[in-house]
């Protein structure tokens, strides 16, 4: 297969010099294909789409927009700039020079955390495969599978790194990461939540705004890293992941404000009354929200780790902002308050700091997420409806770390089972809601026509007028 590097794969890793990631690239690149025309967005090989290609580093790099077939996107490997004299910033390490190379000993943690990574990004992609058939506009399409091409140019940044600095292993993990499946029982994707369904586009908006959050979380922690290609490679994709949180939070804020519009107009605020209208009433919103918001706490790991204390003390990955933080980065002594239950009770303690880095990323994480929820009740108040969102509690219906398993009510209550069970369907999606939801999901594809359960967004793509042709269907 010839491959014209520099057009093809527009790169700054200097890749028409390097034998031997083509050699690497030009094996596993057809397999990508293959894999996107399998598990890629259902039935749009033949679209042609209005698409932000990255085609440098530079700011400018990204006004590149143009209509492309998706199976012909350029994803492209951008690293961000090396800057010069960087040192390691935090653990036993701190004050060496950042590795250009994979120190031998940090090997195999290095491999599992950018393979970790790496899996969400095809993970996310096969979630949101059948979505297009029920897009409430072109608009939102587009925006769809804006969101899906850059999530394979995550995976492509992760196989980069593993082609460039894993050897054999690296090519089989790159392999791997295109043979898992989402949700398949026998070869599941590696964490939880990249194995739910995204049934609709309203879990569509929930999961880009609370689960690509997430993905900013933990780029940021690796942007600290002291294995410089990791770093910078990371700091590159925050720049789409910014973009994704933005698609999740205006997608909310859409059907939140029409769902409010016509309770305004008809005058009314029973949900029944509101779906009989045709739009999501506001009580669903929220326990998709509960849903979104408890899946993705769970994707920060255990609160505690010694994985992440590990992580941390050898340099591989820090904390949110490390810079920012006034302390000694290194953590030995310190400790960092989690939750256990105790006497029926959830109760904070003190835990050391090192091992409690996931909880402390899964803080800094919420105080981010419920920020945004405050932004989607100014959009309700301010078309005069009492009703307001709230994020539930750290311990709602966790899967992962010591509140496994626990029945937490969203306000905090521990719960028995049974009292659980008789309550659970006001706080979390239930099969009604569900195929309610999904008896609006219709296809809406005239350029400028939005379905009715969802409000046009305040701008279009690239400031396009309304009635854009975003993709020309063929
Ligand atoms: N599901 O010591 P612990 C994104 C496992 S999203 C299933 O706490 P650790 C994106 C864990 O593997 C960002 N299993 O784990 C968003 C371990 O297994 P072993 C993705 C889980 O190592 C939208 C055991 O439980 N990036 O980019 O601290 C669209 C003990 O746990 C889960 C990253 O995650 C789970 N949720 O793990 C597209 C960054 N959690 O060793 C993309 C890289 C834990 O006992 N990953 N386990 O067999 C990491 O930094 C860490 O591995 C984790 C925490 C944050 C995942």
């Amino acid at each position: 297969m010839n491959i014209n590097y520099g057009d093809r794969i527009p790169n700054n890793v200097n890749l028409s010099e390097d034998k031997t990631l083509q050699r690497a690239l030009e094996h596993w690149q057809p397999e990508f294909l293959n894999w996107w025309r399998e598990m890629g967005p259902e039935g749009s090989q033949g679209y042609e789409v209005y698409l932000r290609t990255a085609v440098s580093v530079h700011p400018s790099g990204w006004t590149h927009y143009e209509h492309v077939k998706m199976p012909d996107y350029r994803w492209g490997i951008f690293l961000n700039p090396q800057q010069p004299d960087r040192t390691i910033g935090f653990g036993d390490h701190m004050g060496e020079a950042v590795w250009q190379d994979v120190p031998g000993e940090y090997r195999a943690n290095l491999r599992r955390i950018i393979v970790t990574q790496g899996d969400t990004e095809p993970a996310s992609v096969e979630q949101q495969r059948h979505l297009g058939l029920t897009c409430p506009s072109q608009y939102d399409l587009r925006n769809l599978f804006q969101v899906n091409v850059e999530e394979g140019r995550h995976l492509w940044a992760m196989v980069y790194l593993l082609h460039r600095h894993f050897g054999r292993d690296g090519r089989e993990e790159a392999e791997a990461l295109l043979q898992r499946r989402s949700g398949d029982a026998n070869n599941s994707r590696i964490l939880g939540a990249f194995n739910e369904k995204t049934p609709d586009w309203l879990a569509f908006f929930m999961f880009t705004y609370f689960t690509d959050r997430d993905g900013k979380f933990q780029l940021c922690a690796l942007t600290e890293s002291a294995f410089d290609p990791l770093a910078r490679t990371t700091r590159f994709m925050l720049m789409e992941e910014a973009h994704h949180m933005y698609v999740g939070e205006s997608g909310v804020a859409r059907v939140i404000r029409r769902t409010c519009d016509v309770m305004r107009e008809h005058k009314t605020d029973d949900p029944q009354r509101v779906r009989e209208l045709g739009v999501v009433d506001l009580p669903t919103i929220q326990r998709y929200l509960n849903f979104h918001y408890s899946v993705t706490l769970d994707l920060f790991g255990a609160d505690v780790s010694s994985n992440a204390a590990t992580f941390y003390s050898t340099g591989l990955k820090g904390r949110y902002e490390e810079n920012r933080i006034q302390d000694d980065h290194i953590l030995k002594d310190r400790s960092y308050p989690v939750l256990q239950t105790a006497g029926g009770e959830l109760v904070s303690v003190e835990a050391p700091a090192l091992n409690a880095l996931n909880e402390k990323l899964r803080d800094d994480y919420i105080k981010d997420t419920v920020s945004g929820v405050g932004r989607w009740n100014k959009v309700i108040q301010k078309c005069g409806v009492a009703f307001r969102l709230s994020v539930p509690h750290k311990g709602f219906n966790r899967q992962i770390g010591a509140l496994a398993g626990l029945k937490v009510a969203p306000d905090g209550r521990v719960l028995s089972p049974a009292e659980w069970h008789a309550n659970v369907h006001e706080w979390l999606p239930t099969d009604d809601d569900r195929s309610f939801v999904r008896s609006l999901m219709g296809r809406v594809t005239d350029p400028g026509k939005f379905a009715n359960w969802i409000a046009p967004p305040e701008k279009g793509v690239n400031r396009k007028e309304g009635d854009f042709e975003y993709i020309r269907f063929g």
